[in-house]
């Protein structure tokens, strides 16, 4: 199939006959037991969730359908041989577990295209925030705004049959992805130049629409939006912004809504704000020593004067992986091709030397290493998009691409409800013989 639609049409009776079998044999297997201390630390290592898109091992990183990022660069469809991969074929890989050719991915792109279109209304709700709003508002508002339009409510409200909840399902996260990039573009054309909308090029793929829409052409700037959005969709089921599309999903929200609660999510500075916070810290280390060639001392002075005033290190640590981000990595090798002698890039590499001695004295933090966030904010500012508060948007854009495909089949497998128990703080004293 070159349709993405008719894929998935053959694919869902398939997997759900596989959950159908799951549920009816091995309904008792056990994952492993919830402890106390999972309930007071934020669920760390409790399995709670499916997640067909992608996993993340704690040592090696993230695997899209069980392809790690350089497996992904090497059979992925790009723009041109041997490019980045197509966000559009990062999409089609996560929906369908399959790697696409060059044509399907073509076909993605020009439907993507065709759906991007934004009602007008969208840019009057954005418009009805000042400009000084953060930009991750503004974003969040005019996907609200777009969730007029969604197919899922007027399927629902017609009485759609709960076994065709994933088509209307489908149409909605793929308007959505579609029309994220016109949305984002147009906030950052409002807040930054002169609020002009740039019209999607017919002929550029998604990611490079996207640059273009922002105002970049530079080819060099396309291809690390191809790589950013590429590398940025999914990072398994429970982070914050993924897990809260599924949970609101799971209540039968439609795409627009759970989408818009996941960006709610990712804009706090633990999560996807993390990376504007990295470029203000840099800049603000730069600006502390007046030059970004600073000594190992500098450096680290700096780093404790973060911790000891109660802050943490953005860009590092993380709550799953315990080694360097396979996404930092494959950052630094773009940086290393196109920009080795820019003196913010060369700062970012002394600090991944200077920060994970300096955590790990501190005897608390379980990954002293850097995360996706420690890097991008020094591309994106090499190539001129140099407002950090803007950067979260990219991340959100980039996450509908994981989030949408997961919603999509949490339709199509009849996933339930979600709905954990808790306990009082009095009931966990008393199971714990405490009280
Ligand atoms: N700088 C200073 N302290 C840290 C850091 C850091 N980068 N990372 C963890 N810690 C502290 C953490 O605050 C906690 O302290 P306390 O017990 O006093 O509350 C302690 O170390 C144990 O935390 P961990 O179990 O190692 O980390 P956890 O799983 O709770 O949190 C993060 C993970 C990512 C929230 C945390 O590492 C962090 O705050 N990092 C900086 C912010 C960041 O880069 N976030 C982006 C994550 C990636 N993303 O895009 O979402
Ligand atoms: C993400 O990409 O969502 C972040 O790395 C956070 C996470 O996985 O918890």
């Amino acid at each position: 199939n070159t349709d993405l639609y008719s894929e998935m049409k053959e694919l869902v009776p398939e997997y759900q006959e596989r959950v159908k079998k799951l549920k009816k044999d091995h309904a008792n297997v056990d994952l492993g037991k919830t402890t106390l201390d999972m309930v007071l630390g934020g669920m760390r290592g409790m399995t709670a969730l499916v997640w067909l898109g992608s996993a993340v091992d704690p040592d090696e990183g993230i695997r899209f359908r069980g392809m790690t990022i350089p497996e992904c660069q090497k059979a992925l469809p790009g723009a041109f041989p041997g490019g980045e991969p197509l966000p559009e074929a990062i999409l089609w890989l996560l929906l369908t577990g399959k790697i696409p050719n060059k044509e399907q991915v073509d076909s993605l792109s020009q439907e993507l295209r065709r759906r991007a279109k934004i009602p007008e209304y969208a840019y009057k709700a954005i418009d009805a925030l000042p400009v000084s709003a953060h930009p991750m508002t503004q974003f969040s508002t005019g996907v609200m705004a777009l969730q007029v339009e969604s197919e899922f409510q007027k399927a629902y409200e017609g009485g759609v049959h709960k076994s065709r909840y994933w088509e209307p399902t489908y149409e909605d996260s793929l308007n959505l992805i579609a029309r994220l990039p016109g949305i984002a573009a147009y906030i950052y054309r409002r807040i930054y130049k002169d609020g002009k909308i740039i019209p999607l090029d017919d002929t550029l793929d998604y990611g490079a629409n996207y640059a273009h829409m922002l105002g970049f052409d530079d080819p060099e700037m396309l291809e690390f939006m191809r790589l950013y959005i590429s590398i940025h969709s999914d990072h398994e089921g429970g982070n914050v912004s993924s897990h809260t599309a599924h949970l609101v999903g799971s209540s039968l929200s439609d795409p627009y809504l759970a989408f818009a609660a996941a960006l709610n999510g990712l804009a706090g500075p633990l999560h996807g704000l993390a990376n504007q916070e990295v470029l203000r810290w840099i800049r603000n280390v730069v600006k502390e020593f007046g030059t970004p060639n600073i000594s190992t001392e500098q450096l680290s002075d700096y780093i404790h004067k973060t911790l000891n005033s109660g802050q943490v290190v953005p860009g590092y640590g993380h709550g799953v992986l315990r080694n360097t981000d396979p996404r930092y990595t494959c950052q630094r090798e773009f940086a290393l091709k196109h920009l080795p002698n820019d003196p913010l890039f060369q700062l970012v590499s002394k600090i991944k030397e200077v920060v994970p001695p300096i955590l790990t004295k501190l005897g608390k933090v379980k990954s002293p290493w850097p995360n996706v966030d420690a890097h991008s904010g020094v591309l994106l500012n090499y190539y001129g998009l140099t407002e950090e508060n803007y950067y979260t948007v990219l991340f959100g854009v980039a996450r509908s691409i994981g989030v949408g495909p997961q919603l999509i089949w949490d339709r199509a497998l009849g996933m339930p409800l979600e709905r954990p128990k808790s306990v009082t703080l009095e009931k966990l004293e008393k199971l714990a013989g405490a009280s």
